[in-house]
């Protein structure tokens, strides 16, 4: 098995040490961070989602998991944030309310870091008003919404009607993402753009504040 391989495989058993040394050994012989993050931690994500959707797996194998996967993105975030003295503009980050999921959306805003941003991470199960609350009080251009539960993508509509309903849409930007989101479902709730990735959502913001 090649490192990436066996790295996608420390992330699937949830062995937080075999994660930390391949990543370790990955970031020495690979080069890329995208590729360490694309091959190796998110691709053993993907297999522990499939298994757990065949019942094969439960949901503490899920979290341990998760566990794993955050030793090797925490090796990971000094190379994938590269320093920038200019911030290019605020942007609000959070999982919608009622969402625990958070890896995709933390890495979200170690992209959006890592680009020149100034990101506000307000975390997970985050509401709608306060989404709004916080882009009002730091200024931001952009509220960035992440959902994995296709239970949660209506509050994603919420957030959208709610920077309406103030009066924002014109200086506040939002665009959503997540595994169940789509362009279209993006379209139909209104949201400025969507991200399908963290390096699309970076394109995307950078977009919507006129830097691209
Ligand atoms: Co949960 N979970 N989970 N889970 N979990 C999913 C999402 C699920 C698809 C698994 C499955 O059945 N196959 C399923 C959802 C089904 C559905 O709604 N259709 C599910 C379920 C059902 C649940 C619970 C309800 C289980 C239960 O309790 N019975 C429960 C819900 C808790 C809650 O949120 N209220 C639950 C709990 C959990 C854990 C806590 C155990 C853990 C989360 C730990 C954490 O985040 N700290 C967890 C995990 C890890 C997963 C899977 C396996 C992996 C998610 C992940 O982190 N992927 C997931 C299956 C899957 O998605 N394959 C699953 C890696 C991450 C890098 O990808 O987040 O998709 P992702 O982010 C991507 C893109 O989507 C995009 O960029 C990232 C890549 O660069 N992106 C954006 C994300 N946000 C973006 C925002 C943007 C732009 C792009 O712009 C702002």
């Amino acid at each position: 098995m090649d490192t990436l391989s066996d790295l996608a495989d420390g992330v699937v058993n949830g062995d937080e040490s075999k994660v930390s040394a391949l990543t370790a050994q990955a970031i020495d012989t690979e080069g890329s961070a995208k590729r360490i993050l694309d091959d190796g931690l998110i691709r053993g994500m993907t297999i522990v989602g499939e298994r757990f959707k065949a019942h094969e797996i439960f949901l503490p194998d899920v979290l341990m998991a998760a566990k794993a996967m955050y030793v090797g993105l925490g090796l990971l975030r000094p190379l994938l944030i590269e320093e920038n003295v200019d911030s290019l503009a605020k942007v609000v980050v959070g999982s919608v309310q009622g969402d625990l999921h958070d890896i995709g959306k933390n890495l979200v805003g170690i992209m959006l870091k890592g680009a020149g941003f100034e990101v506000i991470d307000l975390g997970n199960d985050v509401s709608p008003s306060r989404f709004v609350e916080a882009a009002k009080e730091h200024d931001a251009s952009v509220i960035g919404l992440s959902a994995l539960l296709t239970t949660t993508m209506p509050v994603m509509k919420s957030v959208v009607d709610e920077v309406r309903s103030q009066g924002l849409g014109d200086r506040v930007k939002t665009i959503v993402g997540g595994a169940p989101v789509s362009e279209d479902f993006a379209r139909k709730i209104g949201a400025d753009a969507y991200g399908f990735d963290a390096a699309n959502a970076v394109d995307k913001v950078k977009t919507l504040v006129g830097k691209n």
